[in-house]
């Protein structure tokens, strides 16, 4: 493709993943609210709010895709979730409405699912069970694109991302965890597939204690290749292992289950 759009390229997982989109796109558009340091020769850079409509619109011309990883990544306020993750994601559909609806990867999230408990084994039809604000705030995302789907063809991918990070943290994320270098292949997945649809995709690497099923999704011909549990003993070793009755070892939101309603200014 020509142009590749990457919003929250300033992220943690923006960083991480932007030096490695290079052969999927003649040129890569990196986007945040924040500055973005020098440009490699492929990049060009945008500053944006994704709560302002007329500065997405610029952003998505001329894109032939969009990774869109920008916006609020845990819990917080409602009024800044609701600028970036409600208002940005209604923004940028309609952005990619009037530019040819490029094709999209949400990163959605694991939390848009996290009060179910970690013994149970999900597929893509369960019913939402966000922990919190920042949850419903994927959900809405997740339902928008949907709709953009059935009602124009817009195609995304509704990337349900565990935690996806250099390596595993705690003993949560030896189930939760997706490789960067699993992303990346799901990410060529995504672009390549002749047909996308609209699928959630359980964004985790091959792990063995796992909690979610991708069989709906074999048409990608994505096979992650890491397992978190070459990490078990390193965890063991320097994180304390959680009691049984803890929050962070009962549910899959882990520690999101417990954060309070953040109150405004
Ligand atoms: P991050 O918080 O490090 O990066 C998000 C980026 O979005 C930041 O650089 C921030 O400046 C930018 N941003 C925030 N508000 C904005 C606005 N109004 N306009 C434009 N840009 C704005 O988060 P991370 O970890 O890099 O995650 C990237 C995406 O993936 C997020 O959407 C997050 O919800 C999602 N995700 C990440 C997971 C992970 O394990 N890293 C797990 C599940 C979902
Ligand atoms: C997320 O949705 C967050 O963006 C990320 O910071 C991680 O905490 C991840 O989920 C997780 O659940 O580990």
């Amino acid at each position: 493709m020509k142009r590749l759009l990457l919003t929250g390229a300033a992220g943690g997982l923006g960083s991480a993943m932007r030096g490695r989109l290079k052969g999927l796109a003649e040129i890569v558009r990196i986007s945040d609210i924040v500055e973005l340091g020098n440009l490699a020769a492929h990049e060009e850079a945008m500053l944006c709010d994704l709560g302002d409509r007329a500065s997405v619109d610029r952003l998505v011309k001329d894109c032939d895709a969009i990774i869109h990883l920008g916006g609020i990544s845990v819990e917080d306020k409602f009024s800044k979730i609701m600028n970036a993750n409600l208002l940005g994601l209604y923004n940028l559909y309609e952005a990619a409405r009037e530019n040819g609806m490029p094709r999209i990867l949400f990163a959605s999230s694991n939390h848009t699912i996290g009060y179910y408990r970690q013994d149970e084994y999900l597929d893509q039809d369960v019913p939402l069970k966000p922990d919190g604000l920042y949850g419903v705030s994927k959900c809405f995302g997740e339902a928008l694109a949907r709709m953009y789907f059935e009602k124009f063809g817009q195609e995304t991918a509704l990337v349900r991302i565990g935690s996806c990070m250099e390596k595993p943290k705690n003993h949560r994320m030896l189930a939760t965890w997706m490789s960067h270098d699993d992303f990346l292949a799901m990410i060529e997945c995504i672009f390549r597939v002749p047909r996308l649809g609209c699928p959630v995709i359980w964004g985790c690497s091959n792990n063995d204690t796992r909690w979610w099923d991708n069989s709906h999704v074999s048409y990608l011909g994505w096979h992650p290749k890491d397992n978190a549990e070459r990490f078990r003993a390193e965890i063991d070793a320097a994180v304390p292992r959680p009691k049984p009755d803890e929050v962070v070892a009962i549910y899959q939101g882990g520690p999101f289950v417990s954060d309070p309603i953040f109150a405004e200014d």
